[in-house]
């Protein structure tokens, strides 16, 4: 392997999350941490410079992948901050070890968020779920752990239906489903004492960036008087907010709404395919993290603790 050229299986995580067999905002993060570690691994670079360019030109790879959950960027920084060494040898082991600490933070921070999250669930509730969300799930099985039962309603989310990977990790941990297509949610509303949603990224004015339809869901919420809540570690909360930028929300194929052969026998007619939405502020009741429940409003003051004032891109060339 040259330089420059990705290690086999950074190349691979990099196919996998761009195709969204891996998916998910932490899970994402966590195959991205995994991926560096590969190309630390398998660069046969002669000299540190040669090293770290390897590690850049593979942080680059994997960042064009998905758009719009900022844990994957997160995960990049984390690694390539901690990358030290005056030799190769020093350099790769720095890497691996960062990858590790981070996936490991990664697991500790679900089961934290999840614990905090649970409490906010009484014995008896149901909850509604919208896309596949592994922080959002972590809630719900503490609070089986806890001994509360509680049911959920799950809806299949369009296009893709992450809503199936929902329902089966839900009735694994003995949460009866009940399965619903997205345009049922607001009539079974009533049914539900609390509506629990993960997020791909927050910006620091509090708007969550999670599935397209968690804001209508959101909206809906609000008006039946059900309280909504994002379960979200903080890799999900985006610094370049801080300054201002705006999260970008990814475009996905068309073919994924609709066949080829459909479109072509309706014949004449735009289809677009937004995979996530921005929910405001003042429709989300709290954002549940590692680090305790926060108003949406109040997630700057956590952001400028972990972040600063903004982030740097150390996958850039200098
Ligand atoms: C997944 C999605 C999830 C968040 C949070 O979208 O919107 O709600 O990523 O997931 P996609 P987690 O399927 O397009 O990746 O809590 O597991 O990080």
């Amino acid at each position: 392997m040259s330089d420059h050229e990705h290690a086999p299986a950074l190349e691979e995580t990099a196919e996998a999350i761009a195709t969204m067999e891996i998916r998910g905002a932490a899970t994402i993060a966590a195959g991205a941490a995994e991926a560096l570690a590969a190309q630390a691994r398998e660069a046969d670079a002669d000299s540190p410079d040669a090293f770290r360019a390897s590690m850049r030109a593979g942080a680059r790879r994997l960042h064009e992948t998905r758009p719009t959950a900022v844990s994957l960027p997160n995960a990049l920084r984390y690694v390539l901050q901690r990358m030290e060494g005056h030799d190769v040898a020093a350099l790769r082991e720095s890497v691996q070890r960062a990858a590790g600490e981070f996936t490991r933070q990664l697991d500790r921070a679900q089961d934290d968020l999840g614990r905090i999250g649970a409490n906010r669930l009484a014995d008896g509730d149901t909850v509604m779920t919208h896309c596949h969300s592994t922080d959002a799930l972590a809630c719900v099985e503490a609070a089986v752990e806890q001994g509360k039962e509680i049911e959920a309603i799950v809806k299949e989310t369009r296009p893709r239906n992450q809503g199936h990977i929902t329902a089966e990790q839900l009735r694994d941990a003995g949460v009866p489903v009940t399965l619903i297509v997205d345009s049922a949610a607001r009539r079974y509303l009533d049914d539900v004492d609390h509506v629990v949603v993960g997020a791909d990224s927050i910006a620091a004015d509090g708007s969550v960036i999670n599935k397209v339809g968690t804001s209508g869901l959101a909206v809906n919420a609000r008006e039946r008087g059900v309280p909504i809540m994002t379960a979200a570690q903080t890799i999900k909360l985006h610094p370049e907010t801080l300054t201002g930028h705006t999260v970008e929300i990814e475009m996905r194929s068309e073919d994924e709404v609709i066949s080829p052969e459909k479109r072509e026998e309706i014949g004449g007619i735009e289809v677009e395919n937004p995979a996530f939405d921005v929910t405001p502020p003042r429709y989300m009741d709290a954002i549940v993290t590692e680090h305790g429940q926060f108003p949406p409003e109040s997630i700057v003051t956590l952001m400028r603790e972990l972040f600063g004032e903004g982030a740097d891109q150390p996958w850039a060339e200098p």
